[in-house]
C-alpha cells in the first residue's frame, strides 16, 4: 500500500523528502491568473503604481461593499494596520489581548510603548475569554484587542459589555477572518475598528496586505491621514503619520481573488468536511469546528492533539508528518507570552494562561486551501492514522534517533 511503504520510508529514519514533494500550510489561494495579468498590464500602462491608485480605490469600495460596512482603509499589511488603529484609537498605558495570537497583534502595541497585558482563551473557540479580560483591568488599561483566530468570532456582546461598561476601547485583529460573520453580520463591523490581513497565506491575499474596516467616520479619515504620513492634501501635513499605504499590483491582486472567494470558501469547505470525515473517531484527535450556519472561510484545519488520550504528542505526530514531506505547522506556539521581549519582562505570565499553555502545546495546523485536495488530505489523513495506529513503532524509532 503506497501510504504505508511511505510510511516505512519515514524521512526520521533517514531517508530524504524530495522538497518539490512538500505539501504546506499556508500555501496563497490564486484567482484568475489572466485577469490579474490584465490588472497588472493596465497598471504598467497608466503608470500609477501607488499612493491611492485607481486599483486600491476599487478595492476598498468592493470590501466595504462586500463587508457593509462604511469605511475600509487598504494598508501595506496588518501589522501597520494594527499600529494604525491602535494610535487612531488613542489607546496609551495597557491594553488586553489573548497570548494564544501571532505575535503581530503583541508587537502592534508593544512598538508604540503600549503593554499588552497577555489574557487567557476560551478552550471552545481559543479566542480572549471575557471573564479573564474583566479580571486583568487596571487603572492603566485602556483597551481591548480581540483577535477572532482561525475566523472563528471573538464572544463579541461580552467583550462590547465589558468595553462600555468600563470605558475602554474595543478593536479587533480580524487578520483570519474575512468572509466569515457573526450572527449574520461581516466581521469588519464590530468593536471601533477591525483590521484584516492580506498577506499570501491568508484567505483573500494581496501578496502583501491589511486592511481596517470602521463604520466610524472621524475615526477612518484620522487613520487615512496617518498611512499618509499625516498628509490632509498636497504639502499639509496635521499629524504624525506612517507609510501604510497598498500598492497598486497589491490591490489587482485583491481584486482578483475577490472575484473568485466563493469557490475559494466551497474548496475549503470541502477540504474541511474530508478531514471531519476521514480523521473522525481517531482517539485524542479533535478537529476545530465551524459553525456552518455563519458564513466561514474555512481557511483553517486546526487540530487538538489531546495529550492524555492520544497515542502520539502533537510534536511526535508532527515529526511524522513533516518526515513525509507534509508541514504541519504549530500555530501559535510558544504562546505570545513566552517570546521576547515579553518573556523577559514577565517570565511567570504562564500561571494566569493555562488554556493558552495547553493549547500552544496540542494545536497542529493542517495543509488546507485551494492548493490541497482530496488525494492530498487523503494521504495526509493515512499518515496521521498510521501514526496514531503504529504509534508504539513510531515511539521506538524515534528515540533509537535521538
Ligand atoms: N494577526 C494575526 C492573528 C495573524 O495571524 C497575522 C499574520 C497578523 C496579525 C499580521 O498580519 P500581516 O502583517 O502578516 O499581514 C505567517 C504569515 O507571514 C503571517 O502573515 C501570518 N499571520 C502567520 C500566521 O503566518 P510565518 O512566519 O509562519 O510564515 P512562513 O514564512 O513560515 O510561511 C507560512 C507557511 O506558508 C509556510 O508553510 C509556507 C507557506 N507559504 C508562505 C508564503 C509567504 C507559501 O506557500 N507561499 C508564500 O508565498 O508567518
Amino acid at each position: 500500500m503506497k501510504t504505508k511503504s511511505r510510511i516505512e520510508d519515514l524521512a526520521i529514519f533517514g531517508a530524504k523528502p524530495a522538497f518539490e514533494e512538500r505539501l504546506h500550510v499556508g500555501r496563497p489561494n490564486i484567482g484568475h491568473r489572466e485577469h490579474f495579468l490584465e490588472r497588472v498590464n493596465a497598471i504598467l500602462d497608466q503608470r500609477w503604481l501607488t499612493n491611492n491608485g485607481p486599483c486600491v480605490q476599487q478595492f476598498e469600495r468592493t470590501v466595504a461593499k462586500f463587508l457593509g460596512v462604511r469605511h475600509c482603509i487598504a494598508v501595506c499589511n496588518a501589522t501597520v494596520a494594527l499600529e494604525l488603529a491602535i494610535r487612531a484609537l488613542r489607546m496609551t498605558g495597557e491594553v488586553i489581548v489573548p497570548s494564544f495570537t501571532f505575535v503581530a497583534t503583541a508587537h502592534a502595541l508593544q512598538w508604540q510603548g503600549i503593554t499588552p497585558v497577555f489574557c487567557d482563551v476560551l478552550s471552545s473557540t481559543h479566542s480572549i475569554d471575557p471573564e479573564r479580560v474583566e479580571a486583568s483591568i487596571t487603572s492603566r488599561t485602556t483597551g481591548i484587542i480581540g483577535v477572532h483566530l482561525w475566523g472563528k468570532p471573538c464572544t463579541v456582546e461580552a467583550l462590547a459589555d465589558i468595553a462600555h461598561r468600563r470605558g475602554l476601547e474595543l478593536m479587533f485583529d480580524a487578520a483570519h477572518a474575512f468572509g466569515c460573520s457573526h450572527q449574520g453580520r461581516m466581521i469588519g463591523n464590530f468593536g471601533r475598528a477591525e483590521v484584516f490581513s492580506f498577506h499570501a497565506t491568508k484567505f483573500l491575499n494581496t501578496l502583501e496586505g491589511g486592511a481596517i474596516t470602521t463604520n466610524d467616520d472621524e475615526l477612518a479619515a484620522s487613520m487615512r491621514m496617518m498611512k499618509n504620513f499625516g498628509f490632509a492634501g498636497y504639502d499639509k501635513v496635521v499629524c504624525l503619520g506612517t507609510n501604510g499605504k497598498m500598492n497598486e499590483i497589491s490591490a489587482a491582486m485583491g481584486l482578483t481573488g475577490l472575484e473568485s472567494m466563493d469557490d475559494f470558501i466551497e474548496h475549503n469547505r470541502r477540504n474541511y468536511r474530508q478531514y471531519l470525515e476521514e480523521l473522525e473517531n481517531l482517539p485524542g484527535l479533535h478537529i476545530l469546528l465551524y459553525d456552518e450556519n455563519e458564513k466561514c472561510n474555512y481557511q483553517y484545519i486546526v487540530v487538538e492533539v489531546d495529550e492524555a488520550a492520544s497515542l502520539l504528542s502533537r510534536d511526535e505526530l508532527m515529526a511524522v508528518l513533516w518526515a513525509e514531506n507534509v508541514l504541519a505547522r504549530r500555530y501559535f506556539y510558544p504562546g505570545c507570552h513566552q517570546m521576547e521581549p515579553y518573556a523577559s519582562c514577565s517570565p511567570d505570565a504562564g500561571a494566569n494562561l493555562p488554556v493558552t499553555e495547553k493549547l500552544s502545546r496540542c494545536v497542529l495546523e493542517l495543509p488546507t486551501g485551494t492548493s490541497v485536495g482530496f488525494p492530498e488530505i487523503r494521504l495526509i489523513s493515512h499518515i496521521i492514522c498510521f501514526a496514531l495506529t503504529h504509534s508504539a513503532m513510531i515511539k521506538e524509532r524515534m528515540g533509537k534517533r535521538i
